[in-house]
């Protein structure tokens, strides 16, 4: 399947004659959601001999990079960013067992969410589908999560970031509920907080303690990066 507009650095018919164009090809087909060819692909640059981490950050990454602009900038909508995701874990299951054998360094570890009572998950697995398509490990607490939860996940997983999600007004203070409980535990320290949701603002994130607002899927990756410090 062929969807939206390949931004022109990505329209350009290339041949795959060198590493490089496997590369630029991998990153085209993901922005377009063509899963089959990116899984062909990322097989054929394993094949030449290329490194897992060379393909991740090079093909998966630079494409979900570009669907990330696109996204931003009004170019691409919801669905487009799903398929190309799907297109991103189509490579990334191919990866997946080589980079582990190969110990590449994750970009960082993210515990995300959406938070107690609140059942909305569309805009915090759009966000998941960015961090994993920028090399972030995520482990996903899915939805309903409550401040406990959260505070056990810290525990257990030790991330360097958490991202917590909310929809609605009334579940918005379940981000402070949270943060008040990762303080308890005394765990604050340990994780950077990314909040996001549509009814949040950057005053909100400021006033309930939290490291960092983001208004969409695309900034939450460019906000986690400056909270790694990268
Ligand atoms: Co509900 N719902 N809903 N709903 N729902 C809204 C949010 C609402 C605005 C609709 C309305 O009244 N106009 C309203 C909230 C009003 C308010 O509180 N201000 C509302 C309501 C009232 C309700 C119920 C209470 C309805 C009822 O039962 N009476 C109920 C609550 C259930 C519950 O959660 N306990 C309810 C239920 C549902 C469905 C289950 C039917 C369904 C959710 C399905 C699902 O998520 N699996 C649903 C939906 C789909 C919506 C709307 C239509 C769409 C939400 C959505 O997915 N948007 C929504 C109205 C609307 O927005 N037009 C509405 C697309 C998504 C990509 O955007 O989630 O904003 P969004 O995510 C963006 C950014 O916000 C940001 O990045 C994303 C991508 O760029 N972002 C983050 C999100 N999380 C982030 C985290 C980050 C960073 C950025 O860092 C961690």
């Amino acid at each position: 399947m062929v969807i939206g507009l390949p931004s022109d650095h990505l329209r350009k018919g290339r041949t795959m004659d060198t590493k490089a164009h496997v590369l630029e090809q991998i990153a085209s087909n993901l922005y377009k959601g063509e899963d089959d060819v990116v899984a062909t692909l990322v097989h054929q640059a394993l094949d030449q001999g290329m490194a897992p981490a060379k393909i991740l950050n090079g093909g998966l990454i630079a494409g979900m990079d570009e669907v990330g602009k696109d996204f931003k900038a009004g170019d691409l909508f919801v669905p487009e960013v799903l398929i190309a995701a799907r297109a991103m874990h189509a490579g990334m299951d191919i990866l997946r067992p080589l980079l582990a054998e190969g110990e590449v360094p994750s970009a960082g570890k993210y515990l995300i969410g959406t938070v107690q009572g609140d059942l909305h998950d569309i805009g915090k697995n759009l966000v998941k589908m960015m961090l994993e398509g920028a090399g972030f490990e995520t482990i996903d607490l899915g939805t309903d999560v409550k401040p406990d939860a959260f505070v056990a996940a810290v525990r257990e997983h030790q991330p360097q970031l958490i991202g917590m999600s909310a929809l609605l007004t009334t579940t918005m203070t379940g981000m402070k509920a949270t943060i008040e409980g990762l303080e308890e535990a005394g765990l604050r320290d340990t994780v950077k907080i990314m909040v996001g949701g549509a009814p949040l603002t950057a005053a909100f994130a400021e006033q309930i303690g939290a490291d960092a607002y983001a208004p969409d899927a695309a900034t939450a990756v460019d906000v986690a990066r400056n909270l790694m410090g990268v």
